[in-house]
């Protein structure tokens, strides 16, 4: 991995090309993995996610005009996008800048129309596309922070985080829940978020695994997350809510506990719509359970916490397929291996294990024999830390050399 300072120096380096001139302020936003309490966060439940150490870092100086001129390196072939802050309308064509434009939009709504002026920017970053470690995410709150301070706002973090939602929710049409924009907004070295989606009130657990490591395992089998597979999850555990509200006066399916589950479970007629559910309420219940193990440093139950979630993943949610099955599989039948799971939306992207890191070189050819004999294709592996929430860096008169 290239460390800080060659970023730094390869963003300026491409911003004088591009634009012929030097950037001003450079700004880091990370991924995130979640630990476990997956597809939860648009049910009312618990999530226990963590930035990481991997993310997008962005480059970017203020103009005179209306005009925003986007570069990314790692999509360098689409050239500079450009567009003006007079129409911040969605267009195929713009690819990753509808991001941009998404997060203006809200920005400007909250903001009196604060924007006023365009800017060129550059990103880079070494998140995988289409992995699951939420790489749009990233791309909304980098812009989000880097907006506050090119144009003296202080719109706070929380409201950062929501603007990123409303991109996917309102300016994109996926319905996802505010888990990925929360992870990267607050996240903070060494820590994991546990987070009660219905208050948004969160506490910290020092993400400390001792011997282990987590080990991010992408199966370059490119997340299909179309809106439709995703918003349909979620069509199908609003129908379960319906259901079973004609009985409990409940807001979310995951208000139920596992035990008040069982006395529930039959008001659901369709065995589908009933699965949906029985995953949304045990994986709210292994989160709480997994929150307290890892604080506990149980790492043994922790590991099986994740195990199980993978398994309702797969069986009652139906959002694994054959790579992710594969890639978490392989990570089972390792003696050095706590815990194996799926992370992010599934359907594709990346999995992860609690590793022994003694082990994790031979652990890792292991698993990527296996998996390569099962699916005849190469798995990546990352290590990545747990890390801050979107930062801004330095100005440029403040970068080393
Ligand atoms: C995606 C969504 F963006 C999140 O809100 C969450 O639902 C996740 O899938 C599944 O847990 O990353």
């Amino acid at each position: 991995m290239k460390d800080e300072q060659q970023v730094l120096n390869q963003l300026q380096e491409t911003f004088e090309t591009q634009f012929q001139s030097s950037g001003e302020a450079f700004y880091f936003s990370p991924g995130r993995v979640n630990l476990i309490g997956e597809h939860i966060d648009y049910n009312g439940g618990y999530v226990f996610p963590c930035a990481i150490t991997m993310g997008t870092y962005g480059l970017v100086k203020l103009r005179e005009d209306r005009t925003i001129r986007c570069y990314s390196m790692n999509l360098s072939d689409a050239g500079v996008i450009e567009f003006s802050l007079d129409d911040l309308s969605y267009q195929a064509s713009h690819n990753w800048v509808n991001y941009v434009k998404g997060v203006i939009t809200y920005f400007n709504e909250i903001t009196d129309q604060s924007v006023d002026r365009g800017f060129d920017l550059v990103v880079w970053g070494n998140i995988p596309n289409g992995a699951g470690l939420s790489s749009s995410a990233s791309l909304e709150l980098l812009i989000g922070v880097m907006l506050n301070d090119l144009f003296n706002q202080t719109v706070d973090r929380l409201d950062l985080v929501r603007i990123g939602q409303r991109v996917e929710n309102d300016y994109l049409g996926l319905q996802t829940g505010i888990m990925d924009q929360f992870a990267i907004g607050m996240g903070e070295a060494e820590a994991a978020l546990y987070l009660n989606v219905n208050t948004l009130d969160y506490g910290r657990v020092p993400a400390e695994f001792g011997d282990y490591i987590i080990l991010i395992m992408n199966t370059n089998k490119r997340r299909e997350l179309t809106s439709s597979k995703y918003n349909q999850r979620r069509q199908e555990c609003e129908q379960a809510l319906q259901e079973l509200q004609q009985a409990v006066p409940i807001e979310n399916l995951c208000d139920l506990s596992w035990d008040e589950w069982s006395n529930y479970s039959s008001l659901i007629k369709d065995p589908v719509i009933r699965s949906r559910a029985r995953h949304a309420i045990s994986e709210n219940e292994r989160t709480q359970q997994a929150k307290m193990a890892l604080t506990q440093r149980d790492l043994a139950t922790f590991g099986q916490l994740l195990n199980h979630s993978h398994q309702s993943l797969r069986d009652d949610y139906d959002v694994t397929g054959p790579e992710l099955d594969a890639m978490v599989e392989a990570a089972w039948a390792q003696p050095a291996v706590l815990g194996a799971r799926m992370t992010g939306a599934g359907m594709g992207g990346c999995a992860i294990a609690l590793v022994d890191h003694h082990y994790l070189a031979e652990t890792i050819e292991k698993i990527e024999s296996a998996y390569y004999q099962a699916t005849g294709l190469h798995g990546d592996y990352y290590t990545a830390q747990v890390g801050d929430g979107t930062k801004k860096v330095c100005q440029n008169n403040e970068r080393g050399s």
